[in-house]
């Protein structure tokens, strides 16, 4: 998979690409990074990139022109076409023969990046990163370039690098290959809707605290009944939220009533 990431800040992105899964992930060809430096695009001597905002106010915009010219002469003009998460035919994304790359502006106005959101990027082989700075976007960059904005959470970054890098790293662990671990991504928290259920590791007892019996039992189907508890324990805790949207059994339902009554 390759993401082509529209920056002013190509640095930031350097040194989480040279370690652990992601540095693994390139090495192997899995995933592929490109930075473009949106500066690289910008016109005259000075390379602008940011202007004042029409009306006033505080804080500077990042102008039109230098985002475009770099998004298009990257990814090219080609047919536009509709993006994910895109019910707005206004909005448009590149088309590129095989298939439609989302145009993807990271900011904090955007659908809150989540699992799921995570999963439909995987789906495709190749997404565009635009990342903001400064106080925002000229707006004819998200009403006809972007086809899909994103932010990771209800707090303000000082720019949209750190959001992308992000989403890089959740989207690129779902694709197979990636995680050494053969069940990959599926035992994941938030993968089944529920939190994680609690791990041990060895030594069985540390410090006078002991790693519950059952795990050191060998006994795999009661291993996985307390893990099941245990992740719904832990949601029904600490997010109750999702569990309105978890796929839960009626063994699942069980436990929760039974939790809810004590
Ligand atoms: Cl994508 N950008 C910025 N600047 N701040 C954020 C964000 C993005 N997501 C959460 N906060």
């Amino acid at each position: 998979m390759r993401f082509d990431v529209f920056t002013l800040f190509p640095g930031i992105f350097e040194s989480p690409l040279k370690e652990s899964m992601l540095k693994r992930a390139i090495e192997s060809g899995l995933l592929e990074v490109q930075l473009h430096n949106i500066r690289d695009y910008a016109e005259g001597r000075h390379q602008v990139t940011d202007d004042y905002p029409y009306g006033g106010g505080g804080g500077m915009v990042m102008k039109p022109e230098p985002v475009f010219a770099a998004v298009e002469g990257v990814l090219g003009t080609g047919d536009r076409g509709l993006g994910i998460g895109d019910q707005d035919a206004g909005q448009s994304a590149i088309s590129n023969r095989q298939s439609t790359i989302p145009i993807v502006l990271l900011t904090p106005q955007g659908r809150l990046f989540n699992q799921q959101i995570a999963l439909e990027l995987a789906q495709y082989d190749r997404v565009a990163l635009i990342c903001g700075r400064y106080e925002g976007f000229d707006e004819r960059i998200r009403e006809h370039l972007a086809t899909d904005e994103i932010s990771i959470g209800d707090y303000v970054l000082t720019g949209g690098e750190l959001a992308a890098l992000v989403v890089v790293d959740a989207v690129i662990r779902l694709k197979p290959g990636v995680l050494g671990d053969p069940t990959g991504a599926s035992d994941d928290s938030h993968a089944s809707g529920l939190l994680e259920y609690p791990h041990y590791t060895r030594p069985p007892e540390f410090r006078g605290w002991r790693a519950p019996e059952i795990l050191l039992s060998g006994d795999h189907a009661k291993v996985d009944r307390w893990r099941r508890e245990q992740a719904l324990l832990r949601t029904w805790r600490r997010r109750p939220e999702l569990l309105d949207r978890a796929e839960l059994s009626e063994l699942d339902r069980a436990f929760l009533r039974q939790l809810a009554h004590e």
